[in-house]
């Protein structure tokens, strides 16, 4: 079932059932979220000047992570055994340029083809949200394929008191 569907309390709910104004040009996101609506994801991302993606979508996406990495072991493993290879990466900092790049170059996670991101994925960067939206969407669509190793920026910690990275 759609976990962006399913709001577990009324913060998720209001969230999920925002109005979306007609006039709005951005993307339109289904839940649960497949490579069709990921591949539009990217597409207005790589645009010069994308239309900002709607509150409902990006909660949308934060919402079915919560839930797919609720139920995901703290370590898991990630074999050669099928792919020919395994894309690593780390430390994005919000660099959306970067993951674009690599993303074109290496294609979209496979079994062929998995990725790591060790982790890093916001500070510094101008685009941290647009980074964890993509690395959260290629987790949902692509699951087994994908995996996401917490950095130290993404600590509570580093949200707390002086910003100081
Ligand atoms: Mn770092």
């Amino acid at each position: 079932a759609a976990a962006a569907q399913q709001a577990t309390n009324p913060l998720e709910h209001d969230l999920l059932t925002q109005p979306v104004d007609p006039a709005y040009k951005g993307v339109h996101l289904k839940f649960p979220l497949r490579r069709k609506d990921l591949e539009a994801l990217i597409d207005s991302f790589r645009r010069k000047k994308p239309h900002r993606l709607h509150a409902k979508y990006v909660a949308g996406v934060l919402i079915e992570a919560v839930e797919h990495l609720k139920r995901l072991p703290n370590l898991n493993q990630c074999s050669t055994a099928v792919s020919k290879q395994v894309t690593i990466c780390g430390d994005l900092h919000g660099k959306l340029d970067d993951l674009l790049v690599v993303f074109h170059k290496n294609g979209l996670p496979s079994p062929d083809s998995p990725y790591i991101f060790n982790g890093d994925f916001v500070d510094r960067g101008k685009k941290g949200l647009e980074v964890l939206l993509l690395l959260l969407g290629v987790l949902l669509v692509f699951p087994g394929e994908v995996f996401l190793n917490r950095g130290n920026h993404e600590d509570h910690v580093m949200n707390t008191s002086t910003r100081n990275f």
